[in-house]
């Protein structure tokens, strides 16, 4: 029996390479008697395709990420707050794997058809730009490419910047003919996609972390048994453990690559200066609460109490 496995990435992204240690994983736990059909995005549609394939059925696995599915799950948008998880990558990956606030998150998941199988940090969002960017006033007018999620929207307008939400397969070209003055993503797919290649500067901002989501549509979960469950589970867990390791270094052996091979200049913002941007973001919390409600709130106070107890 073939399942097949999209993601919203390309080949030998982060993604891509969970996508793989699940693939090795699960065939050999159930001696090929399971095997995965990897699909990187653009082949099966982008992202919001992608989401919308796993939530029918047409596809069993799939990774997508808050950005992708806050439209959905509105819950989820809490990981488009900037400065909410620990800079700490290592507590991080804790904190989305075993907070409380995630059940009831993963709840919310599998109300719109999609069990959760694994959480994890993919790298530090960072901003790169046609100019420099180190105080919130640097972004005024600044169109700024984001996914399309309200609260990641909300989040730049904070800083008076203008976000405009582009298909990820677009951007390139989009700060190739000047439509836009920049976007944001991990170190790893800003080298991936080359968009070093059409910006002059990278902020190594992180103000917030990247995080994919493993899912498995609900109707096919149901229909596992149990055994079949545990496997699954067993090789989930063991390509969320391995991808902390391998993100870390892809992440930053292409900083290497990048400071290498381009011209692109790195700009490092100091503690004071991304103070500044926490404190401009704030509001965006408030947004958030409001626009979603109840529930939203409270998983984004559970979480936020974590993340107290675990950087104390
Ligand atoms: O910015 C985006 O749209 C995309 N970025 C990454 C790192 N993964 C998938 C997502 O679609």
């Amino acid at each position: 029996i073939t399942w097949t496995f999209a993601h919203e990435e390309v080949q030998g992204s982060v993604q891509d390479r969970y996508a793989q240690k699940f693939k090795e994983a699960i065939e050999a736990k159930t001696d090929g008697a399971v095997k995965i059909d990897v699909y990187p995005v653009g082949q099966l549609g982008d992202g919001a395709n992608q989401v919308e394939l796993l939530q029918n059925g047409a596809i069993q696995l799939g990774i997508n990420n808050p950005g992708s599915v806050g439209t959905l799950v509105p819950e989820t948008n809490l990981f488009s707050l900037h400065f909410l998880l620990p800079s700490d990558m290592d507590k991080a990956h804790e904190l989305v794997n075993n907070s409380e606030a995630m059940e009831m998150l993963n709840q919310k998941y599998l109300e719109k058809n999609m069990k959760v199988l694994g959480w994890f940090p993919e790298g530090y969002q960072m901003w790169t730009g046609n100019k420099k960017i180190t105080e919130p006033a640097d972004f005024e007018g600044f169109k700024i490419r984001t996914m399309a999620s309200p609260v990641i929207s909300e989040s730049y307008k904070t800083y008076g910047a203008d976000p405009t939400p582009i298909p990820y397969m677009e951007v390139y070209s989009s700060l190739q003919l000047n439509m836009i003055d920049g976007q944001v993503n991990p170190i790893f797919a800003i080298e991936e996609m080359k968009f070093y290649e059409v910006q002059d500067y990278m902020m190594l901002s992180n103000q917030a972390i990247f995080v994919g989501t493993f899912v498995a549509n609900d109707l096919f979960w149901d229909s596992l048994s149990a055994a079949r469950k545990e496997q699954v589970k067993a090789a989930a867990d063991e390509a969320t453990a391995y991808i902390l390791g391998a993100q870390k270094d892809l992440n930053a052996t292409r900083l290497e690559s990048i400071k290498e091979n381009s011209e692109m200049e790195i700009v490092e913002l100091t503690p004071a200066q991304r103070e500044k941007f926490k404190e401009a973001s704030l509001p965006a919390r408030e947004f958030y609460v409001e626009k979603y409600g109840e529930d939203a709130g409270e998983i984004l106070e559970m979480l936020l109490e974590d993340v107290a107890k675990i950087t104390k």
